[in-house]
Protein backbone atom coordinates (compact mmCIF):
# COMPACT_ATOMS: atom_id res chain seq x y z
CA UNK A 1 0.00 0.00 0.00
CA UNK A 2 2.70 2.29 0.69
CA UNK A 3 3.19 2.61 -3.44
CA UNK A 4 -0.06 4.97 -3.39
CA UNK A 5 0.85 8.90 -3.59
CA UNK A 6 0.92 10.18 -0.39
CA UNK A 7 -1.34 13.88 0.04
CA UNK A 8 -0.63 15.76 3.05
CA UNK A 9 -2.71 18.39 4.60
CA UNK A 10 -0.88 21.18 6.28
CA UNK A 11 -2.06 24.55 7.96
CA UNK A 12 -2.06 26.49 11.03
CA UNK A 13 -4.06 25.03 14.46
CA UNK A 14 -8.18 25.22 14.02
CA UNK A 15 -8.27 25.47 10.38
CA UNK A 16 -10.00 22.57 9.56
CA UNK A 17 -7.66 20.03 9.06
CA UNK A 18 -9.04 17.48 10.80
CA UNK A 19 -12.52 18.17 9.08
CA UNK A 20 -10.98 17.91 6.15
CA UNK A 21 -9.03 14.41 6.57
CA UNK A 22 -12.40 12.97 7.66
CA UNK A 23 -13.84 13.86 5.03
CA UNK A 24 -11.39 12.84 2.22
CA UNK A 25 -10.93 9.43 3.80
CA UNK A 26 -14.95 9.57 4.98
CA UNK A 27 -14.41 8.34 8.18
CA UNK A 28 -14.13 9.94 11.56
CA UNK A 29 -11.26 9.11 12.26
CA UNK A 30 -9.42 12.22 13.12
CA UNK A 31 -10.51 14.34 16.80
CA UNK A 32 -12.13 17.12 15.47
CA UNK A 33 -12.22 20.02 17.93
CA UNK A 34 -12.79 23.63 18.24
CA UNK A 35 -9.82 24.17 20.08
CA UNK A 36 -6.18 24.81 18.42
CA UNK A 37 -3.59 22.31 18.76
CA UNK A 38 -6.03 19.04 19.21
CA UNK A 39 -4.09 16.75 16.38
CA UNK A 40 -0.59 16.11 17.57
CA UNK A 41 0.84 13.08 15.53
CA UNK A 42 0.47 12.18 12.02
CA UNK A 43 -2.46 10.14 11.20
CA UNK A 44 -2.69 8.12 7.70
CA UNK A 45 -5.85 7.25 5.87
CA UNK A 46 -7.06 6.21 2.60
CA UNK A 47 -9.14 7.74 -0.08
CA UNK A 48 -10.38 7.33 -3.84
CA UNK A 49 -11.73 10.22 -5.86
CA UNK A 50 -12.92 8.93 -9.50
CA UNK A 51 -10.96 5.68 -8.87
CA UNK A 52 -7.89 7.87 -8.25
CA UNK A 53 -6.20 6.22 -4.91
CA UNK A 54 -4.45 7.81 -2.79
CA UNK A 55 -3.22 8.11 1.42
CA UNK A 56 -3.81 11.36 3.45
CA UNK A 57 -1.85 12.68 6.42
CA UNK A 58 -3.50 14.83 8.74
CA UNK A 59 -0.75 16.99 10.69
CA UNK A 60 -1.10 19.28 13.45
CA UNK A 61 -1.36 22.61 13.57
CA UNK A 62 2.56 24.20 11.97
CA UNK A 63 1.56 27.26 14.30
CA UNK A 64 1.70 25.41 17.35
CA UNK A 65 3.90 27.82 20.12
CA UNK A 66 7.26 25.17 20.02
CA UNK A 67 7.34 26.24 23.99
CA UNK A 68 7.57 22.55 25.17
CA UNK A 69 8.72 19.40 24.15
CA UNK A 70 5.25 18.05 22.66
CA UNK A 71 4.48 21.15 20.84
CA UNK A 72 7.80 21.18 19.51
CA UNK A 73 6.85 17.78 18.40
CA UNK A 74 3.96 18.43 16.79
CA UNK A 75 5.24 20.79 14.42
CA UNK A 76 8.05 18.71 13.36
CA UNK A 77 5.88 15.78 12.42
CA UNK A 78 3.70 18.05 10.12
CA UNK A 79 7.12 19.20 8.57
CA UNK A 80 7.66 15.44 8.56
CA UNK A 81 4.55 15.01 6.55
CA UNK A 82 5.49 17.80 4.10
CA UNK A 83 8.43 16.38 3.38
CA UNK A 84 7.22 13.12 2.55
CA UNK A 85 4.32 13.82 0.91
CA UNK A 86 3.72 13.94 -3.37
CA UNK A 87 1.05 16.58 -3.00
CA UNK A 88 0.42 19.23 -0.20
CA UNK A 89 -2.96 20.61 0.65
CA UNK A 90 -2.68 23.94 1.97
CA UNK A 91 -5.53 25.07 4.65
CA UNK A 92 -6.51 28.44 5.69
CA UNK A 93 -9.43 29.67 7.68
CA UNK A 94 -11.75 32.19 5.59
CA UNK A 95 -12.77 33.27 9.20
CA UNK A 96 -9.49 34.59 10.25
CA UNK A 97 -7.71 35.62 7.15
CA UNK A 98 -4.84 35.33 5.92
CA UNK A 99 -2.42 35.87 8.41
CA UNK A 100 1.66 36.28 7.99
CA UNK A 101 2.80 32.47 9.16
CA UNK A 102 0.20 31.42 6.52
CA UNK A 103 2.69 33.24 4.26
CA UNK A 104 5.64 31.99 6.08
CA UNK A 105 4.30 28.18 5.94
CA UNK A 106 3.18 28.59 1.52
CA UNK A 107 6.91 30.01 1.26
CA UNK A 108 8.16 27.05 2.66
CA UNK A 109 6.02 24.98 0.53
CA UNK A 110 6.85 26.30 -2.71
CA UNK A 111 10.62 25.82 -2.34
CA UNK A 112 9.70 22.52 -1.69
CA UNK A 113 8.88 22.33 -5.72
CA UNK A 114 5.95 20.01 -4.59
CA UNK A 115 2.57 20.52 -6.45
CA UNK A 116 0.36 22.38 -3.32
CA UNK A 117 -3.17 22.89 -3.37
CA UNK A 118 -4.02 26.32 -1.81
CA UNK A 119 -7.90 25.79 0.05
CA UNK A 120 -9.64 28.39 2.48
CA UNK A 121 -11.91 26.33 4.44
CA UNK A 122 -14.88 27.34 6.24
CA UNK A 123 -16.29 28.77 3.23
CA UNK A 124 -19.73 27.11 4.23
CA UNK A 125 -22.02 29.17 1.37
CA UNK A 126 -21.22 30.20 -2.10
CA UNK A 127 -21.96 33.61 -1.21
CA UNK A 128 -19.31 33.57 0.91
CA UNK A 129 -16.54 33.37 -2.18
CA UNK A 130 -16.76 37.10 -2.29
CA UNK A 131 -14.53 36.91 0.92
CA UNK A 132 -11.43 35.62 -0.66
CA UNK A 133 -10.01 38.56 -1.97
CA UNK A 134 -8.04 38.69 1.30
CA UNK A 135 -6.48 35.53 -0.26
CA UNK A 136 -4.91 36.70 -3.52
CA UNK A 137 -1.88 37.86 -1.81
CA UNK A 138 -0.61 34.65 -1.21
CA UNK A 139 0.10 34.33 -4.83
CA UNK A 140 -1.26 31.30 -6.10
CA UNK A 141 -2.96 31.08 -9.10
CA UNK A 142 -6.02 29.14 -7.43
CA UNK A 143 -7.73 29.71 -4.87
CA UNK A 144 -9.88 26.66 -3.63
CA UNK A 145 -12.70 27.67 -1.53
CA UNK A 146 -13.79 24.82 0.62
CA UNK A 147 -16.13 23.75 3.27
CA UNK A 148 -14.47 20.59 5.26
CA UNK A 149 -17.63 20.38 7.48
CA UNK A 150 -20.24 20.78 5.01
CA UNK A 151 -18.24 19.79 1.43
CA UNK A 152 -19.08 22.63 -0.72
CA UNK A 153 -15.73 22.97 -2.99
CA UNK A 154 -14.04 19.87 -2.50
CA UNK A 155 -15.38 17.89 -5.49
CA UNK A 156 -13.79 20.94 -7.62
CA UNK A 157 -10.51 20.66 -5.58
CA UNK A 158 -10.01 16.57 -6.22
CA UNK A 159 -11.00 16.75 -9.65
CA UNK A 160 -7.51 18.60 -9.97
CA UNK A 161 -5.62 17.08 -7.35
CA UNK A 162 -6.17 13.59 -8.77
CA UNK A 163 -4.53 14.99 -12.13
CA UNK A 164 -1.53 16.39 -10.25
CA UNK A 165 -0.95 13.00 -8.33
CA UNK A 166 2.00 10.67 -9.36
CA UNK A 167 1.42 7.05 -11.42
CA UNK A 168 0.32 4.79 -9.20
CA UNK A 169 2.65 1.73 -8.65
CA UNK A 170 0.07 -0.73 -7.60
CA UNK A 171 -3.41 -1.15 -7.29
CA UNK A 172 -4.59 -0.80 -3.87
CA UNK A 173 -6.02 -4.42 -2.29
CA UNK A 174 -9.80 -3.52 -0.96
CA UNK A 175 -9.53 -2.92 2.44
CA UNK A 176 -9.66 -5.37 5.32
CA UNK A 177 -7.81 -7.75 3.16
CA UNK A 178 -6.27 -10.97 5.10
CA UNK A 179 -3.07 -11.75 3.88
CA UNK A 180 -2.84 -15.64 3.70
CA UNK A 181 0.62 -17.98 3.50
CA UNK A 182 0.93 -21.14 2.85
CA UNK A 183 4.13 -22.06 4.96
CA UNK A 184 4.96 -26.09 5.34
CA UNK A 185 8.02 -28.51 3.84
CA UNK A 186 7.25 -29.28 0.21
CA UNK A 187 5.15 -31.69 -0.87
CA UNK A 188 3.40 -31.67 2.28
CA UNK A 189 -0.01 -30.82 -0.11
CA UNK A 190 0.47 -26.60 -0.54
CA UNK A 191 -0.57 -26.11 -3.47
CA UNK A 192 -3.75 -29.09 -3.34
CA UNK A 193 -4.94 -27.17 -0.42
CA UNK A 194 -4.81 -24.09 -2.58
CA UNK A 195 -6.59 -25.24 -5.57
CA UNK A 196 -9.29 -26.65 -3.77
CA UNK A 197 -9.72 -23.08 -2.34
CA UNK A 198 -9.61 -21.69 -5.94
CA UNK A 199 -11.79 -24.63 -7.34
CA UNK A 200 -14.37 -23.94 -4.33
CA UNK A 201 -17.95 -22.59 -6.04
CA UNK A 202 -17.92 -19.46 -3.58
CA UNK A 203 -14.89 -18.26 -4.49
CA UNK A 204 -14.02 -15.80 -6.64
CA UNK A 205 -10.19 -15.65 -7.79
CA UNK A 206 -9.11 -12.40 -9.23
CA UNK A 207 -5.74 -10.83 -10.90
CA UNK A 208 -4.81 -7.47 -9.51
CA UNK A 209 -2.50 -6.43 -11.46
CA UNK A 210 0.29 -5.00 -9.24
CA UNK A 211 -0.36 -6.54 -6.04
CA UNK A 212 1.63 -9.72 -7.29
CA UNK A 213 5.23 -8.73 -6.98
CA UNK A 214 6.40 -11.98 -7.77
CA UNK A 215 3.87 -13.06 -9.58
CA UNK A 216 2.51 -15.35 -7.51
CA UNK A 217 0.00 -13.37 -5.23
CA UNK A 218 -3.78 -14.87 -5.61
CA UNK A 219 -6.01 -12.32 -4.91
CA UNK A 220 -9.35 -14.42 -3.33
CA UNK A 221 -12.92 -13.26 -2.32
CA UNK A 222 -14.72 -15.80 -0.31
CA UNK A 223 -18.28 -15.04 1.18
CA UNK A 224 -17.40 -11.15 0.05
CA UNK A 225 -14.08 -11.57 2.50
CA UNK A 226 -10.93 -10.82 0.90
CA UNK A 227 -8.12 -12.77 0.66
CA UNK A 228 -4.45 -12.46 -0.39
CA UNK A 229 -3.00 -15.95 -0.76
CA UNK A 230 0.68 -14.40 -0.56
CA UNK A 231 3.81 -15.79 -2.39
CA UNK A 232 2.37 -18.98 -2.77
CA UNK A 233 5.11 -20.74 -5.21
CA UNK A 234 7.78 -18.70 -3.78
CA UNK A 235 7.99 -20.48 -0.80
CA UNK A 236 9.50 -23.34 -2.25
CA UNK A 237 12.35 -21.72 -3.15
CA UNK A 238 15.50 -21.59 -0.94
CA UNK A 239 16.17 -18.98 1.28
CA UNK A 240 13.05 -17.08 0.56
CA UNK A 241 11.12 -18.09 3.82
CA UNK A 242 12.31 -15.30 5.74
CA UNK A 243 11.49 -12.45 3.46
CA UNK A 244 8.17 -14.19 2.57
CA UNK A 245 7.41 -14.05 5.95
CA UNK A 246 7.51 -10.09 6.70
CA UNK A 247 4.81 -10.01 4.55
CA UNK A 248 1.74 -11.85 6.10
CA UNK A 249 -0.53 -11.79 8.14
CA UNK A 250 -1.62 -14.98 9.08
CA UNK A 251 -0.20 -18.41 8.93
CA UNK A 252 -1.86 -21.51 8.04
N1 LIG B 1 -17.95 26.64 9.75
C1 LIG B 1 -17.06 25.68 9.54
N2 LIG B 1 -16.37 25.18 10.59
C2 LIG B 1 -15.46 24.21 10.34
C3 LIG B 1 -15.24 23.71 9.02
N3 LIG B 1 -14.27 22.77 9.09
C4 LIG B 1 -13.92 22.69 10.39
N4 LIG B 1 -14.63 23.54 11.15
C5 LIG B 1 -14.55 23.70 12.62
O1 LIG B 1 -13.28 24.22 12.96
C6 LIG B 1 -12.85 23.68 14.21
C7 LIG B 1 -11.47 23.07 14.05
O2 LIG B 1 -11.58 21.93 13.21
P1 LIG B 1 -10.43 20.80 13.17
O3 LIG B 1 -10.72 19.95 12.00
O4 LIG B 1 -10.28 20.16 14.50
O5 LIG B 1 -9.17 21.74 12.90
P2 LIG B 1 -7.62 21.30 12.80
O6 LIG B 1 -7.01 22.18 11.77
O7 LIG B 1 -7.51 19.85 12.61
O8 LIG B 1 -7.12 21.71 14.24
P3 LIG B 1 -5.79 21.21 15.03
O9 LIG B 1 -5.76 19.72 14.97
O10 LIG B 1 -6.02 21.72 16.40
O11 LIG B 1 -4.63 21.84 14.34
C8 LIG B 1 -13.93 22.69 14.65
O12 LIG B 1 -14.79 23.34 15.56
C9 LIG B 1 -14.64 22.37 13.34
O13 LIG B 1 -15.98 21.98 13.56
C10 LIG B 1 -16.01 24.25 7.94
O14 LIG B 1 -15.92 23.87 6.79
N5 LIG B 1 -16.90 25.24 8.27
MG1 LIG C 1 -6.58 18.40 13.73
Amino acid sequence: MSALPLVAIIGRANVGKSTLFNRLIQKRTAIVNDTPGVTRDRIYGQSDWLGHFFIVVDTGGVDVDGTNEIEHQVVEQALLAQEEADIVIFVADKNVGLTPQDREVVDRIRKSGKPFFFAVNKVDHARHEQELSDFAGVGVDTVYPISAEHGHGIADMLDVLVIALPEMKEKPLPENTIRVAMVGRPNVGKSSLINRLLDSTRCIVSDIPGTTRDAVDTFLEIDKENFLLVDTAGIKRKGKTAKILDKFSVIM
